[in-house]
Formats: C-alpha cells, structure tokens, sequence
C-alpha cells in the first residue's frame, strides 16, 4: 500500500485526491506555486512545497522539480489529478524510472492512447465500435487519400493523431478543398505537438459525447462503471455532464461497457479511464480514451456509489480491484453543474478575490471546490472553481435538486458562470434530455 502521495496539480482536483488519501491513511506532500499558498489542499497537507513561480510551465509541469520534492519527502506515490502532467508518456515514464509509483496507467499505455491511431488500432482489434474512417494515417498519395475520401463519403473530418480533445482538426466538405485541408491540418498538427500525422474519419453531424468509465487493476481484473452524457459544451470546455446518459438502451449501454472492459483486458490497462464516444443513431462511436481521473468523475461516483479516487490509489498500491461487474449496481441520476470564474458575457476568465462563498447543500447535494471566502483566484490556471452535483432517484429530481442548490450558491465578489447554469437547468430542450455536442453554443448563437 502507498504510504505518502505527492499531489501533483492544484486546485479542486487537489483536494479530492487529498481528501481520499487521508481517508486511506496515506501522507500527503502538496507542491504549489508561489500563486497558490492559499489553497485550501496546501493547508491540509501533511507537506506542503513550493515549487516556482506561477506560470505552470515553471511549477506544475517542471517535472525535475516535482520529483526531487519527491524524493525530498520521501513519497512513493505520484497523483497527476487532470490537466499538467496527467497524460504525458515521459514524466510517467520518469516518475517510475525514479522509484516511484505513478498513480495512473503505464507510460506504454499512455503513449498508445496519446496517439489517436494507435488507439483505433487498438480498439479495432477488441472490436469496440469505432467512427468509420481511414486504416491509420492518411497516405502521401493524393490518389489514394481521395479514394479513402469517397469510400468513407463526405463530409470528413481530418485529425492529428496526435492532437484529441479538440485540438488538430477540420472538417472537409467536398473533394475540391480535400487536400488543401489535409496539408494545414498537417502543418498545424506539426506546429503544436511536433508530428504531422493526420487520419481522417466521417464527420458526424449531430452526436451526443457520451463516455465510459473503467476501472482496471493491471492485474487481469477490470470493471466498467456505466456512461456519462458531456454533450453539453462550448468550445470543446464541458459545461454540465451527467450519469447516466439519458434515452440509452439497456442491452447497448452494456454491451458497450463490455466492450470497453474487453479493450482494457486485453491491452493490460490500469487504473482508471475514460472511452470516449460519440453517440448517433442508437450507435457508440469510439473516438478517443483518457488515461486519467475527469473532471466529472463524480456523477458516476454517485450512481454508482465506487469512489474513484480512492480506487486509483488502492490500484497503484498493488491491489487487486475489490469490486466485480457483478457487485457494480448503477442506480439514479447524477448532474453536475462546473462554475467557472469567467464572464457571463464573454466568457473570458475572471481571476479576482471571492468577498463570500456559500456552497449548497442537503439530501443528494456535493460540492466539490477548493474555494472559500477570501479566497483569491489566479488569473494563472484555469477558471474551474467547483463543481456542483447532486444526485436523485431520477433524472428530474436531480434536476429540481440542481435548480434549488444553484439557487442557494453564492459567489460574490468575482464573475461566474452561475446564471448560465440557472438557465440551462430550466431549459426545455435541455430538459428533455440527450441534446447534441452543438446545442449549447447553438443556443448561445441564438439568444445572446
Ligand atoms: C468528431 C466529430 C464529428 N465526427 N469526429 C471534438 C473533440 C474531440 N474529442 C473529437 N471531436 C469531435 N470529433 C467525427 N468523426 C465532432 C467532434 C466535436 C465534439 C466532440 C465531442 C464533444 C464536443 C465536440 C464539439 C465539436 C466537435
């Protein structure tokens, strides 16, 4: 079992890690920036280290500095949180060639799902339902693309393999712009992450982003932990995601979760992780995996009662998973509502000091947040300054649940996005339930 985590990252993310190793007994080592020696997970830590100035790329992703913290307070475990290092192959890589554990999947892992070819590869060969498209990276022959193009059909749409997340893409409508595309998508892909390795698949016009949760011990054991539904988003920052996702049929959403059980089984994950799909038709489409802990990890903690943080952890300390498909009983509805310091209107970060946070609360109500009142927030990092979620027995109870905790939510001081979310929890569409990943900005298009 690991005895003294380092808690690499900042923030919300900070704390929950914190928050399940001191329930597990496990010491914690906090590194921090000179921004942050207010956070409420430093003052928690049983060590807390500064580790450079605010900008990230001097603090948060300075891996020599993290480790030598490490090795400093005697840590045998490294928590990534999300975002900063939690999916880069090399510091995973030099964590454990340092001596210690890192608490995630493999840096071999990490590379094969980094790199959004070798992914479909690997999914193809469990049989995991994948977005038609090109065998792999797009050919130099322009002849051969062009064939690749009709077979698929426009329109397509031509990704980095090395980007995801948003990041590397564009949409081709016909023949005449196809390889005028495919070479700035080559070029921006070589710009931004060093490869200009595109592959090209069929643009889905209005998908649902639904994704699935897995566990895996490394150890010939795995468990899925149902879906979630993140369709509702702006410019790629989800904005509300919730478990389950709504208007799925039983018999898919299990077989798709099999699948994805399959898929870690036979490339020996480990730890917890996300397959991401997009949803069309009554059809999963496997796009992308995330080999770390999400932002909305908690919505399927609370249908599934699984507390995911405290699994990586008992994961990376060697055990193996305690929890059998069999014992996993998904029930009732989760929602969770992120708040950002941002503007209303501009949606630009707001960083500044909160005069007075009131969380909510009550029956079936989590709040998830580093912040209080007095509390500065950076202009350094991102704007996520918590999470609300609440948790009913159906889908329209945790929404009214919703309405009254972000009625009782009060942020002041700073700007944030709570009356977007007051909006969007009365919305009828939204409402409804299992709107598109192009409903949100569609309807800001249309209103604002
Ligand atoms: C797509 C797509 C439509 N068709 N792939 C964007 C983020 C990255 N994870 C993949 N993305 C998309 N891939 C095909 N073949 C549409 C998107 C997409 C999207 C996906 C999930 C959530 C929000 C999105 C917003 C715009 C585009």
């Amino acid at each position: 079992m690991l005895e003294k985590v380092l808690i690499a990252n900042r923030g919300e993310i900070a704390l929950r890690v914190l928050r399940a190793c001191k329930e597990l007994g496990i010491k914690t080592v906090a590194v921090h920036s000179t921004a942050d020696r207010e956070l409420k997970h430093v003052r928690l830590a049983d060590e807390a280290v500064c580790i450079g100035p605010p900008p990230s790329a001097q603090s948060y992703l300075d891996v020599p500095a993290i480790i030598s913290v490490a090795e400093l307070t005697n840590a045998d475990g490294i928590h990534p949180g999300y975002g900063f290092l939690s999916e880069n192959a090399d510091f995973a890589e030099q964590v454990e060639k340092s001596g210690f554990t890192f608490i995630g999947p493999t840096a071999e892992t990490i590379r094969l799902m980094g790199d959004k070819v070798s992914a479909k590869h690997q999914m193809r060969r469990t049989g995991v339902p994948i977005v038609p498209g090109s065998d792999g990276a797009l050919p130099d022959d322009p002849e051969e693309v062009l064939r690749i193009a009709w077979e698929i059909g426009f329109p397509v749409i031509v990704k980095a393999a090395a980007g995801g997340g948003g990041r590397g893409m564009r949409v081709v409508h016909n023949e005449e712009v196809l390889l005028s595309s495919i070479q700035v998508t080559q070029s921006e892909a070589q710009a931004a992450f060093g490869s200009p390795v595109v592959y090209m698949e069929k643009f889905l016009q209005r998908p649902r982003h639904v994704e699935i949760q897995v566990l895996a011990d490394g150890q010939g054991n795995a468990i899925h932990l149902g879906d979630r539904d993140c369709s509702l988003q702006r410019r790629h920052q989800k904005v509300i995601e919730e478990a389950p996702a709504p208007g799925i049929d039983a018999a898919l959403r299990n077989e798709i979760g099999q699948s994805c059980v399959q898929a870690c089984l036979d490339m020996g994950y480990r730890g917890a992780g996300t397959f991401e799909f997009l949803y069309e038709d009554n059809g999963f489409y496997f796009i992308e995996m995330n080999t770390r802990v999400q932002v909305e990890h908690p919505v399927t903690e609370m249908i599934s009662g699984v507390d995911i943080v405290r699994e990586q952890l008992l994961i990376a300390g060697g055990e193996p998973l305690s929890i059998k498909q069999e014992d996993v009983v998904l029930s009732g509805h989760s929602i969770e509502c992120r708040i950002n310091a941002e503007d209303p209107r501009t949606f630009m970060p707001s960083p500044g000091t909160i005069k007075t946070f009131h969380a909510p609360g009550g029956h079936g109500v989590r709040v998830d947040s580093h912040v209080y009142s007095g509390y500065t927030v950076p202009p350094h990092y991102d704007s996520l300054i918590g999470k609300v979620i609440t948790f009913a027995d159906t889908r329209d109870a945790a929404l009214a649940k919703m309405r009254q905790a972000l009625d009782e939510l009060v942020v002041d001081g700073i700007r944030t996005n709570a009356a977007l979310h007051r909006e969007l929890v009365t919305d009828t569409s939204f409402m409804a339930g299992g709107v598109s990943i192009h409903y949100l900005e569609s309807k800001l298009e249309h209103e604002h």
